[in-house]
């Protein structure tokens, strides 16, 4: 293993497990919320940004849309009760099968969030800087390419927008068009999504934004469409893609072909398959902020579901499954142990060293983006990468 230096106060790895990362790290473990909280605040700007209109509605509004004075509205397809069951349900599910699971989706509460902010900080965390990178530098090929494949783009659908700033480099070079009209961030964080809609605002005055909360597993269809013949750019980025099985990969690409007709275009960002040790390092880095933002997962159902999950019995652990080509976060259970869902009247054993997977992060080629979209209707128009191949964005077109 390369030499790590741990950041102040983190704990120190200890010994390595069979998987070749740290199994278990010494000391007491802080809680996700701890480490999100002694990490840097986030600039001062962005933080107002969260009482801003969209952040307030987002708060109070139901599953009906509602426009601010604004030109901000927020429509809510998983309010706070409606999240809950879907949760209930994915843990019921998920932690009565063999091997246990949960969905990556109820990573993303406030805390998680900002944790995956943190993230993609990291110096061993390489896909968000590096899709930043191919946008900034492709951004005008990408208008240019646009007007040629899909003239009547007015709209841009960003998924899994969070509050990344690669919103504004999307916007700006679609702005850049004179024809964008309207922004569709979708997210399963309401918080996270009023930030965005709110700076999206700030930055574009003239255009309209329509925040969607939801989850790209169930409400695709439930999207707003540009009325034809105007099209939309619909962006799903930051290899969020690669969260998912092939099949629901697969149905989602189909649900979004079904969705977004002729006119419009998908860009899509895959992280590619290399170096065992640097994917493995993305997704366990020295800071031990993936660890926290992992064992979040358990803070968010013992809110939420009422567990009594105990954040210091479990490892955080990453592991290469080389014949999937994915990357798989798991949860280790340091001792044998049981875990009440009050809130859901469910009672989960757990083994010693029985392991919980929290997430895949598939890895791709050209390839197999190349025919998983063709499979699914889209043809792959165009395909850019940062020059070391980390890491790709591919602009597909109605096939
Ligand atoms: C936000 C889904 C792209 O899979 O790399 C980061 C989430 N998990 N570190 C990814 C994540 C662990 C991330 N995505």
């Amino acid at each position: 293993m390369t030499s790590r230096t741990p950041a102040p106060g983190a704990p120190t790895p200890s010994p390595t497990g069979p998987t070749g990362r740290p199994a278990a790290r010494g000391g007491r473990i802080p809680t996700p919320a701890e480490v999100a909280a002694r990490l840097r605040p986030r600039p001062a700007g962005q933080a107002g940004g969260a009482a801003g209109a969209g952040a307030a509605s987002a708060r109070t509004g139901d599953a009906s849309a509602q426009t601010g004075d604004a030109g901000v509205c927020v429509e809510r397809h998983l309010t706070g009760p409606q999240r809950s069951a879907a949760m209930a349900q994915d843990a019921r599910r998920g932690l009565t099968a063999s091997p246990k699971e949960l969905a990556p989706t109820w990573f993303y509460d406030a805390t998680g969030s900002l944790l995956f902010e943190k993230i993609t900080e990291l110096p061993e965390y390489y896909l968000t800087r590096t899709e930043r990178s191919i946008l900034e530098r492709h951004a005008g090929d990408l208008v240019s390419e646009l007007a040629s494949v899909a003239q009547g783009i007015d709209t841009l659908v960003e998924l899994g927008a969070g509050t990344s700033p690669k919103s504004r480099l999307l916007l700006g070079a679609l702005a850049d068009t004179g024809r964008l009209r309207r922004f569709v961030p979708f997210d399963v964080d309401a918080d996270a999504l009023g930030r965005a809609a709110t700076a999206a605002r700030a930055a574009h005055p003239g255009v309209t934004v329509h925040a969607v909360v939801g989850d790209f597993r169930q409400h695709i269809g439930l999207l707003p469409v540009p009325a034809a013949p105007a099209g939309a750019l619909v962006a799903f980025l930051g290899g969020t893609i690669g969260n998912l099985r092939p099949a629901a990969r697969a149905e989602l690409l189909t649900a979004l072909r079904s969705r977004f007709g002729p006119g419009s275009a998908l860009l899509l960002g895959t992280d590619l398959v290399k170096d065992p040790a640097r994917l493995l390092a993305a997704y366990d880095d020295s800071a031990g902020v993936t660890a926290a933002f992992n064992r979040n997962l358990l803070t968010v159902l013992n809110r939420e579901l009422g567990a009594d999950f105990d954040l210091r019995a479990f490892a955080h652990v990453a592991v290469w499954d080389e014949a999937n080509r994915w990357v798989e976060m798991r949860l280790r259970s340091l001792r044998q142990q049981t875990v009440r869902l009050a809130g859901i009247d469910l009672t989960v054993d757990f083994a010693e060293g029985e392991e919980l997977r929290t997430e895949i992060s598939a890895k791709f080629d050209q390839e197999t983006v190349d025919k998983e979209l063709a499979n699914t209707g889209w043809r792959l128009a165009r395909w850019w990468t940062d020059p070391a191949g980390d890491f790709a964005l591919s602009l597909a077109i109605p096939g």
